[in-house]
């Protein structure tokens, strides 16, 4: 076997990742955006609810995994189902957004499940949930805190 292409497919693939990011700066990566976050907690309960639109105006499909949030010690995505007239709860592992779609997370659907608050979640203010894309990169959102009592 010759040694000196070897070499130099090795070094080839060594430097390919530098050669890469000394090209021109590639523009920002399209994101999806979301809008009427907000959050009800949960009377007499030390949890809440979370709700939102997430739309996708980017031409790839998107795919949210998970989330968590600094005020809350676990957070997880829910749906509620009507099953032989009975409400119930599943967890959600992934949701998808195909391009130009959006889903929305809303009562009696989809929704953030925010368990083991830390310190109070007072109705008025806000608070930050990371919404996290299955390609690794993450949505901070502002949700607003809603009465309990509409
Ligand atoms: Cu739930």
């Amino acid at each position: 076997m010759n040694r000196i292409p070897a070499l130099a497919l090795a070094t080839l693939i060594a430097f390919a990742p530098l050669a890469s990011f000394a090209g021109a700066p590639k523009p920002a990566a399209c994101a999806p955006t979301v809008r009427n976050a907000w959050v009800r907690m949960t009377p007499m309960m030390p949890m809440g609810a979370g709700y939102f639109v997430l739309e996708n105006r980017c031409k790839a499909a998107v795919t949210m995994s998970s989330a968590s949030s600094p005020r809350f010690g676990d957070v997880s995505m829910h749906e509620t189902r009507e099953e032989n007239g009975m409400s119930r709860m599943r967890p959600l592992a992934r949701v998808d957004v195909a391009p130009g779609a959006s889903v929305e997370f809303k009562p009696g659907g989809r929704h953030l499940m925010l368990m083991s608050p830390k310190g109070e979640i007072a109705a008025g203010s806000r608070m930050r949930v990371d919404l996290k894309l299955a390609d690794g990169r993450t949505l901070p959102v502002d949700f607003d805190v809603r009465s309990a009592t509409p």
